[in-house]
């Protein structure tokens, strides 16, 4: 069922005039006949009292980009309560090669208490750091500012510096107090200048050790993600210097300035450290989606274009050949009991629009769709290969202060070559929320659980992917919810075998019983009030 304009008049008339306006502007019905593009707001401050499905700068730092370095020790420096949200719960899962440098699954914080509020919490801080020095020798140590931090003002740096000096290891003060920013987001864009300007670049490698070597950016490993890619990467025959930073390495991001192209599949958390590779050593990026069959397939060509070379498309076309032969008659099983069926599709700041391609191939319509945090390019689109800015003049560049290494700037790509390959690559594909959704669905910035509620009575999907937060409010309501963050404890969705679990896993919240025992409130309480007309 597609929404009109009125339904949504009605649904944003419950709120406060300014409450309403301010919404008004997050709230799109989709309609590609409008003179010029639809514009949505994003990453603006979300009304206080609103419930939201988002998260806080420190998480978007310590949480999504920090945090999953397996090799490091992480710090909260705060309350025990945030060190305990981000500890396991997104599951980004690491394997221990090495048993004494794999500290994934221990939870650090100084657990402040109010004590330190009024007298500081910086010895406290320092203790936690000779402690974890004493019994686990990591080869580097990341702190992260939690709201008390920042309001009483302990200097992290200083702490950080004065470790340094007495243990001869990288100490990363990281000052995403989770006030800072609207959502996420700021803690994502503090973390990438951390490690920009810290650790990457920093190793001893000069040249790439291998052919066709890469980085993948914006991969977390949840459940499992990152290998399944990887698994599929290497078998083609790319070399992966560093993941950034699913089941990463301190060790490994020193040297990702070697690689010759970096893959980006979340944007929205990594892209800075993209732009500010390029311009620093000269690495282009490539916009990649590995969620989906025929988006990882589409994504393997693309790779494969950017190096050109006849054996490595080859590889590419067998290796997809092989992968397909494998899972399609799996698949289509699975498409039988998906087919007409329809989803609601709100995650973070990528997967929102990621995942509406698996959902398609399965025969699922998103009817609604949106972010947590998105900026306007995450809904609006962006190219699959970016403006080269290799000579760019960093200072006209919001927000990058990163400048040209001379020591170690290569230029990868060649001007020449990059015009050739925009035109072969098409732009825009993959990019963007709005350009892919139908006309007449729905897309949501910040949706809120209220909006959740009403737009779930009017277009009374099948499936809503979305959050821990929402989740049991919408299985209240009889709508299988699977979540699109942590996957329910399953994964991984990304790749050949990613698509195969996936569907695996809606198919079966559409063939449990468990429904049936629920009344959603559409059942037994009218929807529309009204008097018939006198004839
Ligand atoms: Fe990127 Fe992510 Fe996402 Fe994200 Fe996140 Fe996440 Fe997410 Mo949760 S980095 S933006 S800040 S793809 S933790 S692995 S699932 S909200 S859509
Ligand atoms: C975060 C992490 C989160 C939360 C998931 C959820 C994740 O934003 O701090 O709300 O269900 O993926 O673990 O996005």
């Amino acid at each position: 069922m597609a929404m009109t304009e009125k339904q949504l008049e009605e649904i944003l008339a419950q709120y406060p005039s300014k409450t309403q306006k301010n919404r008004k502007k997050h709230v799109l019905v989709k309609d590609s006949t409008t003179e010029n593009p639809q514009v949505i707001e994003a990453n603006t401050r979300t009304i206080p009292g609103i419930i939201t499905n988002r998260g806080c700068a420190y998480a978007g730092c310590k949480g999504v980009v920090v945090g999953p370095i397996k090799d490091m020790v992480h710090i909260t420096h705060g309350p025990v309560g945030c060190a305990y949200y981000t500890w396991g719960t997104r599951r980004n899962k690491a394997k221990t090669e090495d048993p004494d440098k794999n500290f994934i699954n221990y939870c650090f914080t100084t657990d402040m208490q109010e004590s330190d509020i009024v007298f500081g919490g910086e010895k406290k801080l320092t203790k936690v750091i000779d402690d974890v020095m004493s019994i686990f020798k990591p080869n580097a140590i990341s702190i992260a500012a939690t709201c008390p931090v920042g309001l009483i003002g302990d200097d992290l740096g200083a702490v950080a510096r004065k470790a340094e000096e007495k243990y001869g290891i990288q100490v990363l003060a990281f000052n995403c107090e989770g006030y800072k920013g609207v959502s996420q987001s700021a803690g994502h864009h503090i973390a990438n200048n951390g490690l920009m300007q810290h650790v990457i670049g920093k190793g001893a490698l000069e040249e790439a050790p291998a052919k066709y070597a890469i980085n993948l950016l914006g991969e977390y490993n949840i459940g499992g993600d990152g290998w399944e890619v990887e698994r599929v990467l290497k078998e083609i025959g790319y070399h992966i210097v560093t993941v950034m930073t699913g089941d990463g390495k301190y060790e490994d991001l020193k040297n990702a300035h070697v690689a010759e192209l970096n893959l980006v599949q979340c944007h929205r958390s990594i892209n800075y450290i993209a732009e500010m590779l390029e311009i620093k050593y000269g690495t282009p990026w490539l916009k990649v989606n590995f969620v989906g069959v025929q988006a990882t397939i589409d994504t393997l060509r693309n790779i494969a274009e950017y190096f050109g070379d006849e054996a490595l498309t080859e590889k590419t076309e067998a290796v997809i050949a092989k992968e397909l032969a494998r899972i399609e008659s799996k698949l289509d099983q699975y498409k039988k009991i998906c087919e007409g069926k329809t989803a609601f599709c709100f995650v973070g700041g990528s997967r929102g629009h990621h995942y509406q391609g698996l959902f398609r191939e399965l025969g699922i319509e998103t009817v609604l769709a949106g972010y947590e945090f998105a900026h306007r390019d995450d809904y609006e689109g962006r190219q699959v290969i970016p403006d080269i800015k290799l000579d760019a003049d960093t200072k006209n560049i919001p927000d990058l202060t990163v400048e040209k290494d001379p020591e170690r700037f290569k230029l990868k790509l060649s001007p020449e070559r990059y015009e050739e390959l925009k035109k072969k690559i098409p732009l825009g594909q993959y990019c963007g929320m709005n350009v892919e959704m139908k006309d007449g669905t729905v897309i949501v910035d910040d949706l809120n659980h209220y909006e959740t509620e009403e737009f779930i009575k009017i277009l009374k999907p099948d499936i809503l992917a979305s959050g821990i937060k929402d989740k049991y409010v919408i299985q209240k309501m009889g709508i299988p919810s699977k979540q699109l963050h942590s996957y329910d404890y399953s994964g991984p969705y990304a790749g050949f075998n990613g698509a195969l679990k996936f569907a695996e896993d809606i198919c079966m919240s559409f063939s449990s019983p468990t429904w049936n025992f629920i009344t959603p409130p559409w059942k037994d309480e009218p929807l529309l009030t009204g008097t018939v007309a006198d004839a």
